[in-house]
């Protein structure tokens, strides 16, 4: 063991490179199928997991309205609409590259790597190129930041050695470092060449590289897991990673296959908060690691320099964790002029009235708020450490300095009732905020409120659980009855992604709010039955009357799919 804390001490730049070609794997679309394994694991019974899960498809499918023939979320609506009367300009969400595999491709290319690393941003989005690529490839790096399910993992392994038999899998990433049981990683193991077991990984992967190319053993590394015929892990999560402010992406020098006109940007690891129904802080350490402000805006400032960059968004689960430091990068920005916009997630608690000023100065458009509920008992219960006053003030606040809300909802968590459904109801209402989304808590393996069940009340599991004062079907009830008596503020099906996809296509503030209003009006009028006509002329009207989508495509996906059996991007449901 001591040897290999030497060497994961060693500086990157010291670990030697192998002379090898590399591909980075970013994303997939995970199947309904693949992201219910890892719940049934832990599950009672599967065939109540099952029916509660078909319970819940059919609550969400009904909130998403039938437009020429298909249930059709919001961007496939518009580009329906577009089409129909041979519109061009079309809405591209795919107008981002995930930062993970940005960030591994930059890192990759700073030590020691330049010209011998690919990304693929989602392999089944770009099924055909990533053959060519991993074709050509001596190791591809299967990064698990968005896969939820072992499942996933395992096709996605073997798919590769089908394309390139020659070609050596690092699986590394979220997963790797979230799982419930370890048959995950013995499963994972066994599929891939070598696993990353750590939250970041980088000088683990600098070690692994030239070993596997060389076919030497791996014994000795740390943080990895691997099965020769039988099952090896050295150890997990201790500290292989680099200093964030050295190891930021370079943005001007990246390809600009990987430049699209969204940037994702991350000025920090980590969240310093411990709500119940979460899972990212069981795996993490809860340390937080900031970028330092001047970091921050030596990206932004080489960001603004690029034409073909038109918004940023930061990825940070909490972007600003205190007043200070909001208010030291947004007068950095302020001061270089940054002119692009930008989106990010926040707390309630920062959205004072003099951060929410340096916000909507420094250039911010969209701010998306874990409000979860407007009762206080429940906001207690699950330690989100906001009060009711702070989430209205927020709302307020946001509208006020047109930058648009998007509030997180979630229920069914211990202590939620009717009656704290209605408080939640009166506040996406009444309190100014734009946009959100809903959802019913599913009980995560391994999330504090999984662990805590027994102080909670809790039994069952997943999708089937139920508590003294709710059970998964009623808050799934609950969120149609959300969905239904909600009529001021829009909801977006998968808003996290959607509401910067939509402004960054020409849609305003208002713009996104009316939108989603008119789509759900669609669909309330479909589960009422009542005449549509002329709400569909007035969604036709919004749709249409934005026609400056920057990035014009030649096709357009039904993402909706994603809740049939096997169909793209199911992952995002859960
Ligand atoms: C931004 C974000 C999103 C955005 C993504 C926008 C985009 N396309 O870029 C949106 C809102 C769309 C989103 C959606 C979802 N997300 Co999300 N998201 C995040 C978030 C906040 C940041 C991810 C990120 O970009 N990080 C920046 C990169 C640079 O860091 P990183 O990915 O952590 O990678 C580091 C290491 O892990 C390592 N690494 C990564 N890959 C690899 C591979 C190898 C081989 C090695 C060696 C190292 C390595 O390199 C980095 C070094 O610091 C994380 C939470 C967090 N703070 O990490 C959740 C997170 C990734 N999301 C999560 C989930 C569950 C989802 C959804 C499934 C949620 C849902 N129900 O809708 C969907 C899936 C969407 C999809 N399939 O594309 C989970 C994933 C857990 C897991 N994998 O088991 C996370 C971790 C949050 C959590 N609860 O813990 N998400
Ligand atoms: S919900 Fe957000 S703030 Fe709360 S612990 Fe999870 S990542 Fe942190």
């Amino acid at each position: 063991v001591s040897s290999t804390v030497l060497d994961i001490d060693l500086a990157p730049g010291l670990i030697r490179p192998a002379d090898a070609r590399i591909a980075i794997v970013a994303n997939t679309f995970q199947t309904v199928d693949e992201t219910l394994a890892h719940y049934r694991m832990s599950a009672a019974d599967g065939n109540v997991l099952n029916q509660n899960n078909e319970f819940y498809l059919e609550r969400y499918r009904a909130m998403i309205p039938t437009i020429g023939g298909e249930r059709r979320e919001i961007v496939d609506s518009v580009n329906f609409l577009r089409s129909q009367v041979g519109g061009r300009s079309l809405i591209n969400e795919h107008n981002s590259c995930s930062l993970n595999g940005v960030y591994l491709y930059s890192f990759l290319t700073q030590n020691g790597y330049e010209g011998k690393v690919e990304l693929i941003d989602n392999i089944s989005l770009e099924a055909d190129r990533a053959r060519q690529v991993v074709l050509e490839s001596d190791i591809v790096l299967l990064s698990t930041t968005f896969i939820t399910s072992v499942d996933t993992i395992v096709r996605l392994a073997k798919m590769i050695k089908e394309w390139n038999p020659r070609a050596k899998v690092i699986a590394g990433g979220a997963k790797l470092t979230q799982y419930a049981d370890d048959s995950e990683i013995v499963e994972a193991a066994r599929a891939a060449d070598a696993l990353v077991l750590s939250p970041n990984g980088e000088k683990t992967m600098l070690r692994l590289i030239p070993r596997l190319m060389e076919g030497k053993s791996l014994d000795g590394l740390m943080n990895v897991a691997y099965h020769d015929g039988e099952f090896h892990r050295s150890s997990r999560n201790l500290p292989d990673g680099v200093d964030i402010d050295t190891n930021f992406v370079r943005w001007s020098s990246l390809p600009p296959s990987i430049v699209r006109s969204s940037l994702n940007l991350r000025t920090g690891r980590g969240c310093p908060f411990k709500c119940k129904f979460c899972t990212f802080p069981s795996y993490n350490d809860q340390k937080i690691d900031l970028m330092s402000t001047e970091s921050v805006i030596a990206q932004l400032r080489e960001i603004q320099s690029m034409p073909e960059v038109t918004s940023v968004r930061f990825v940070d689960d909490t972007l600003f964790l205190n007043r200070k430091h909001l208010i030291s990068v947004c007068q950095g920005m302020i001061d270089i002029g940054f002119s692009l916009p930008w989106t990010a997630y926040l707390r309630s608690t920062t959205l004072t009235e003099e951060c929410t000023r340096y916000l909507a100065e420094a250039g911010c458009k969209l701010v998306l708020v874990g409000i979860e509920s407007a009762d206080q008992t429940v906001l207690d219960n699950m330690l989100k450490g906001t009060k009711e006053a702070h989430n209205w003030t927020a709302a307020a606040n946001l509208a006020k300095y047109g930058i648009l809300g998007f509030a997180f909802i979630l229920t069914g968590f211990p202590g939620e009732t009717r009656a704290s459904v209605d408080k939640t109801i009166d506040f996406l209402n009444n309190s100014g905020i734009q946009s959100y989304v809903h959802s019913p808590l599913f009980v995560f393996p391994n999330s504090p409120v999984a662990r805590e069940a027994r102080e909670f009340g809790l039994t069952g599991g997943f999708n089937d659980w139920s508590h003294e004062t709710m059970d998964c079907r009623t808050a799934i009830e609950e969120c149609s009855r959300i969905f239904e008596e909600v009529t001021e503020c829009g909801y977006i099906d998968r808003g996290s992604s959607v509401t910067k996809v939509l402004l960054d296509h020409g849609y305003s503030v208002d713009g996104v709010k009316n939108l989603a209003i008119s789509h759900n009006r669609l669909a309330k009028a479909e589960i009422r039955n009542t005449p549509a006509d002329s709400l569909l002329a007035h969604f036709q009207g919004l749709a249409l009357g934005q026609n400056v989508g920057v990035d014009a495509v030649g096709d357009f996906t039904s993402p909706y799919a994603r809740t049939g059996p096997v169909h793209v991007n199911s992952s995002a449901r859960y």
